[in-house]
């Protein structure tokens, strides 16, 4: 790699570090001392024995993809790296192991005064440990017996078979992900809606139609093998911690980062890593070699731009298309033809600063594209994920060592879900596989995607969901909309570990069902699950705390009400609550997954094959790349008189991003504040002060923020280094006031660029 390279060239961004210094609202740097004291409040707390012992379980982390432990003990990665646990992983088992909401808790309390709570109040009554119901005229759920929750379950599944449906979640096992869809698909539905459909589902479908595999390339050590990394609308120091030690690992051997956000997130210019005590916890590591701060929405054409460069300055790879890449002609035409003018006016970044970026990336050996939420969650991003994978190519940064594209993905085992046939995209070789073990075709009627579910529940046409995990509510854009459609479904089944707002308002017509489950290091047999980085973990049998507690394993659940729906043949699903015969299944009908068959012998934790590519043959019928021409965004806005209010209204409009605070994973918020944005609660709008100050607007100042469905009042307005013309706004709470735009090809809402006018209350 390219060590000893001197230290002039190792520096932070300038520009970025200027504004953080004169940014009021931000600490100097992310990460640092209170991740520290937050490690020691909850160790050293009363209930420091058992988050000891959780963290010590082999079992995979709960919170992100990014994955550490399993068999080799709590705090190893799959590189034998040793003290791999970041606080994230500690703020989600805290929430685990809280005691069990009380007996009598749910007869105290009516479902309007349960309505009342926050996401964080929901989640702090504690763990659920009972069955309940929600009877259709009842204001109180109440317990149930598990022989009646398996009575109304049956025949609410009983239904035409595109009338039930499933949601999930990614944190359950693959185990239990594999049983769900092979239940559903023994029914003939293939209604299987899964968190990643609002997530990275345009990765999934971007990236499989131009390498032939829709997971990261990457594997850690690859990585690890870079000298360049392009961060791509991912706030990594919260959301995948450690996945910044790498960068700090690259920075220290002369690499580059590039960020691509229209937010500078002060971790990503400096973080305080516990990893690196002496060297970057107080003082920070610097991260950002250069910080591209984009109009959000405008990715396509930022990365058009870096083509354009690289072609310009003779650093495309022309002759590795040639070799590797198909329809490679166009997508170079299109960056030759596009002027320097449309591409900066459209991203809002310089041409300078874009032929900065090329330079960088021509210049190393190898360089990853990584990349999350603010990637995908946009009405083309599938656009976007052919636009990074098309630079990715004209660099030569495919098929070869520290080198790749790498989606940066979600929950805990989000992948592997997918991987088990979560999906209502279900590959032909998998398909053919279940085929063969059902003795049935599988030539069922297209199913209901997240999006589809939702929408397909508005217009009465589901009768029955089963929900494994997740928060179907509070996901969802328009929660107005989502509490109505999940009003017309006549049986909702929650498998869920803790309450949350989903329970309260995503009310079923005539039965709503909460099964308190084991989480991951209760369950009473071996699970497993796969990270982003496509390697597979063995979880070991636990117990859990809640010791006079009514649960049940998601395995059991699942294997007992597809037993009554379906009987013994050809699958004796009792038999499967041995998940040693599930891992068996798998094996026969997964691709990459065969060594799962005896991982219960050899404890061999290990790489899914055909997904890591070091050489640029690729998963197509070609094995050629295939490159896709990205037509450039139109991002324009609305006027303030289009939300119904006079144009002489004090007021803005802008593209909100919306998405998550430094201390919620996903719809539960463990914190209200969030620290590293200087935002002190939830109904705050962060906005750049210069648009702010223009519509003569001051720092806390009280505003109504409105889109296209609703609006919130009285929010703060505080001050951030946010793009011009843009806002950022958390969920699930502001998922009230839009319905969003539709990814077409990948079912995935627009979360990052939701027109909205922000005035004077
Ligand atoms: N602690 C914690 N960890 C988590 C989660 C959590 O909620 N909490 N959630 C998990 C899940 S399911 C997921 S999917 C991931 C989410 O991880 P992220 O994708 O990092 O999460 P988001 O908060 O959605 O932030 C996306 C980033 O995209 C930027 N952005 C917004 N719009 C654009 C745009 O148009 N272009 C570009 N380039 N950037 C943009 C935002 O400024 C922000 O920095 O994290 C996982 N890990
Ligand atoms: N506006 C806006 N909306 C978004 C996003 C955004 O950025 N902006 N991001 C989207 C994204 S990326 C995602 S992934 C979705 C998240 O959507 P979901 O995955 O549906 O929501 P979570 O909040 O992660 O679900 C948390 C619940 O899962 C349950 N749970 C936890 N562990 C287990 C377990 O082991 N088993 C079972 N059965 N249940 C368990 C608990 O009851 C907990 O309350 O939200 C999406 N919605
Ligand atoms: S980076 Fe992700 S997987 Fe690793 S410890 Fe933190 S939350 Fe867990
Ligand atoms: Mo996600």
């Amino acid at each position: 790699m390219t060590q000893g390279t001197p230290k002039a060239t190792q520096k932070t961004d300038d520009r970025a570090q200027d504004l953080i210094q004169q940014d009021e609202n931000s600490p100097p740097i992310g990460g640092g001392l209170p991740i520290i004291q937050y490690w020691a409040e909850h160790t050293l707390s009363p209930e420091g024995p058992k988050l000891w012992k959780t963290l010590l379980h082999k079992s995979a982390c709960l919170s992100c993809a990014w994955g550490t432990s399993g068999q080799k003990g709590g705090f190893t990665n799959e590189e034998g790296e040793k003290l791999q646990r970041c606080m994230k992983s500690v703020e989600a088992i805290t929430a685990e192991i809280m005691p069990p909401v009380a007996e009598d808790f749910f007869a105290r309390y009516s479902i309007t005064e349960l309505q009342q709570l926050s996401s964080l109040e929901a989640d702090r009554l504690g763990r659920l440990s009972y069955p309940v119901i929600l009877r259709a005229g009842s204001s109180h759920y109440e317990r149930i017996a598990w022989e009646e929750i398996y009575q109304i379950t049956e025949a609410a599944f009983r239904q035409p078979r595109e009338r039930v449906a499933s949601y999930s979640s990614g944190r359950s096992s693959n185990e239990a992900a594999y049983l769900l869809q092979l239940m559903l698909r023994t029914l003939g539905s293939n209604n299987l809606a899964d968190c990643s459909d609002l997530c990275h589902s345009p990765s999934t479908v971007g990236l499989k139609e131009v390498f032939g595999t829709s997971t990261s390339m990457v594997s850690l050590e690859n990585l690890k093998h870079s000298d360049c990394v392009v961060l791509i609308g991912a706030n990594s120091p919260s959301n995948h911690p450690r996945f910044m030690n790498e960068l700090i690992k690259l920075r220290d051997r002369g690499g580059k980062v590039i960020i691509v956000n229209p937010v500078v997130e002060v971790g990503l210019v400096k973080f305080g890593s516990p990893a690196f005590p002496i060297k970057s916890l107080i003082p920070g590591s610097d991260i950002a070699s250069l910080y591209l701060q984009l109009i959000p929405g405008s990715d396509v054409a930022l990365f058009v731009g870096i083509q354009k460069a690289l072609l310009e300055s003779g650093l495309a790879k022309l002759e590795f298309l040639r070799s590797h890449a198909e329809d490679w002609e166009a997508v170079i035409a299109q960056a030759q033809n596009t002027s320097w003018d449309i591409i900066t006016a459209t991203c809002g970044v310089s041409q300078e600063e874009i032929e900065a970026a090329a330079r960088m990336i021509g210049a190393a050996k190898g360089t990853v594209f990584a990349w999350a939420m603010g990637a995908t969650q946009h009405d083309n991003a599938v656009d976007n994920i052919y636009s990074i994978a098309n630079t990715a190519l004209i660099s030569g940064n495919v098929g070869k060592v520290g080198a790749g594209t790498m989606p940066i993905r979600g929950h805990s085992n989000v992948q592997g879900f997918g991987s088990m046939g979560v999906t209502t995209k279900l590959k032909q070789e998998i398909k053919q596989a279940l085929e063969k073990l059902l003795g049935r075709s599988l030539d069922l009627p297209a199913g209901y995607d997240t999006r589809a579910l939702i929408e397909a529940a508005d217009q009465h046409q589901v009768d029955s969901l089963l929900c494994l995990g997740g928060n179907l509510y509070g996901a969802n854009p328009d929660s107005t909309q989502a509490k109505r459609a999940l009003g017309n479904i006549e049986t909702i089944v929650y498998l869920a570990t803790k309450p949350n707002l989903g329970h309260f308002h995503g009310l079923a017509k005539q039965h709503t069902i909460i099964v308190p489950v084991f989480n991951r290091f209760e369950n009473p047999h071996k699970t497993t699950t796969e990270s982003g980085n496509n390697f597979v973990r063995l979880n070991d049998e636990g117990e859990t705390h809640l010791k006079s507690a009514d649960l049940i394993s998601e395995v059991e659940f699942l294997t007992e009400l597809a037993h009554r729906l379906h009987g013994d043949a050809p699958i004796d699903w009792r038999k499967l609550q041995d998940t040693q015969y599930v891992r068996q299944l798998i094996a026969q009908t997964i691709p990459g997954y065969e060594k799962i068959g005896a991982i219960d012998q050899t404890l061999e934790e290990f790489t899914i094959s055909g997904r890591i590519f070091t050489e640029p043959t690729f998963a197509t019928p070609s094995g050629k790349a295939k490159m896709f021409a990205t037509p450039l965004p139109t991002l324009t806005l609305p006027q303030i008189s289009d939300f119904g209010i006079p144009d002489s209204t004090q007021g803005i409009v802008i593209a909100l991003m919306t998405g998550r605070s430094y201390s919620q994973h996903n719809t539960v918020v463990y914190k209200i504040g969030d620290q590293y944005r200087g935002m002190p609660h939830r109904n705050c709008i962060l906005m750049n002060a210069g648009d702010a100050r223009r519509v003569g607007f001051a720092e806390h100042d009280r505003v109504t923020v409105q889109a296209n469905a609703g609006k919130l009042e009285n929010v703060e307005i505080i001050f951030g280094m946010v793009r011009e013309g843009s806002a950022l706004m958390f969920y699930p709470e502001v998922n009230v006031i839009f319905k969003a735009r539709i990814e077409e090809r990948s079912g995935t809402p627009a979360f990052k660029r939701v027109p909205a006018v922000v005035y004077a209350l």
